[in-house]
């Protein structure tokens, strides 16, 4: 295991200023501790390029920032693919979640059929047509299957980059009606709150791992912070009621890091401008340290 840390310090696919402190953030957490507690270099392998505000004009109320949207993706979805190139694992951290765009580009580039693991409260799959707030944070998954602007589908070359059949979301419970439809038409697999109360996360995973390595290459997990439950993240932009907690999160990591499909991992949505203190960041570095200590037995037990 060779970890590719790359931070992504930006904020264009939502309004809040603070998550392009995120990465900054989790490193003041003890993120390049974490790693090197873990058996790598306590390094930065690359940062995505990031617009001045002032290059980012907000001509399209449907596509807030667009500008620095695509250019931040675009330069991501490069770092991702050299990473991976390298046989390195990327470990993402945002940012908010329109960055996306770019790791799945980029892996898709990599790895022809490719599964993700969604935890979010939200769907992302809006479009311009669809997005009650045009913040291209909510249409990440939306471009990634093909449906989208022009400039944010073509990054990484045209055309349909996910398969909505390698596709798993885990914890969704904040959807827009136009994201539902497209869930229902395109057939997606959704894990509810109401599963996860239901059935338990350790079986949840077992069957989204396995429904995955089916028909996938490889997978990567896209963590939203907002997954979790509210009480656990004052620091992220769109928090939601009745979210995932910690055991269960961390149970989600676990399964990932089990299998050698498993081959990258982004962490976004950390706003240190939303709290006193650091508490978000935190959480996020003691989570990333779980998936790697994770990642590491299973490497020394195999
Ligand atoms: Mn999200």
């Amino acid at each position: 295991m060779n970890i590719a840390y790359i931070s992504v310090p930006y904020r264009y696919g939502q309004g809040k200023p603070g998550t392009e402190q995120g990465p900054a953030a989790v490193e003041q957490a003890g993120l390049l501790e974490t790693l090197a507690a873990n058996g790598q270099e306590a390094v930065r392998y690359g940062e995505a390029a990031v617009l001045s505000e002032d290059a980012v004009r907000e001509e399209d109320p449907q596509l807030k920032r667009l500008e620095g949207v695509v250019h931040t993706t675009n330069d991501l979805h490069l770092l991702v693919r050299e990473a991976l190139t390298e046989q390195r694992f990327p470990l993402l951290v945002g940012g908010d979640h329109s960055m996306a765009i770019g790791t799945i580009a980029g892996m898709r580039q990599v790895v022809p059929r490719l599964g993700v693991i969604w935890f979010d409260a939200h769907g992302d799959l809006n479009t311009p047509e669809t997005s009650p707030s045009g913040n291209i944070h909510g249409m990440p998954l939306a471009v990634a299957l093909g449906e989208g602007h022009q400039r944010l589908t073509e990054i990484g070359g045209d055309g349909v980059k996910l398969q909505p059949e390698h596709l798993v979301f885990i914890g969704l419970r904040d959807v827009d009606a136009g994201e539902q439809e497209l869930i229902d038409r395109l057939g997606i697999r959704v894990y509810d709150m109401e599963a996860i109360r239901t059935r338990g996360m350790d079986a949840i995973m077992k069957e989204a791992v396995a429904y995955l390595k089916e028909t996938t290459d490889a997978f990567y997990l896209s963590f939203d912070m907002d997954g979790l439950d509210p009480s656990l993240v004052e620091g992220t932009g769109t928090r939601v009621a009745d979210g995932i907690m910690l055991d269960d999160a961390k149970t989600v990591l676990r399964h990932c890091a089990e299998q050698d499909e498993f081959i990258a991992a982004e962490f976004v949505e950390v706003n240190p401008l939303l709290e006193e203190g650091n508490g978000t960041a935190i959480l996020a570095n003691d989570l990333i340290g779980n998936l790697l200590q994770y990642m590491r037995t299973h490497r020394l037990v195999k």
